[in-house]
C-alpha cells in the first residue's frame, strides 16, 4: 500500500465513522414525507409529519440532503393578505406528539438542486435534532398540483 492509498483509506474510514456516529432520535419517525415538484430554478418545499412517540420532547434544528445545496427550515404565514416566509431556527416536537410540515405552514425550503428531479423521484433527507441525533428519511417528489402522498 502506498502512503496515498493508506491516507485515502483512513479518510474514508473517518468519514464513514462521522456519518455513522449520529444516533437516530429514539421513538421519532417521519410520515407522509413529500416534495412539491417545481421547475428547477424555483425553490421547492418539503413537507412531512414528524411523530414523537417517546417520553421526551425533541427539537428539530435543520436538515440536509445530497440532492440540494441548501435546506432551510421555514414557516409560511399570511400577513396583510401577503404570503410571507420566515426562517425557523428550531421546531419542538412534544413528547407523544407530532408536528406537521404542510403547505401554508412549516416546510423545508429546498434550493440549489444538485440533479434534475421530477415527480416520482425519491430524495434522501437527513433531519437534524438538538443534541446531534439525525434521522434518515426519504421524501417522494410529487407533481406541482399534489396535496400530499396518497398513503
Ligand atoms: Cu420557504
Amino acid at each position: 500500500m502506498t502512503f496515498r492509498s493508506v491516507l485515502a483509506a483512513a479518510l474514508f474510514a473517518l468519514s464513514f465513522a462521522a456519518t455513522a456516529a449520529a444516533p437516530a432520535p429514539e421513538g421519532v419517525r417521519v410520515e407522509h414525507a413529500w416534495i412539491r415538484w417545481l421547475p428547477a430554478q424555483l425553490p421547492s418545499a418539503g413537507y412531512a409529519v414528524i411523530v414523537n412517540d417517546s417520553d421526551a420532547g425533541v427539537r428539530l434544528t435543520g436538515a440536509h440532503s445530497a440532492d440540494y445545496g441548501m435546506v432551510m427550515l421555514h414557516r409560511s404565514m399570511l400577513a396583510n393578505s401577503d404570503s410571507r416566509m420566515e426562517m425557523v431556527n428550531e421546531l419542538d416536537i412534544p413528547a407523544h406528539g407530532s408536528v406537521k410540515l404542510a403547505p401554508g405552514g412549516y416546510h423545508l425550503m429546498l434550493t440549489q438542486p444538485v440533479r434534475a428531479l421530477k415527480p416520482g423521484d425519491k430524495v434522501a433527507m437527513t433531519l437534524e435534532f438538538a443534541g446531534g441525533a439525525e434521522l434518515q428519511t426519504v421524501f417522494s417528489v410529487l407533481p406541482a398540483n399534489a396535496s400530499g402522498p396518497a398513503d
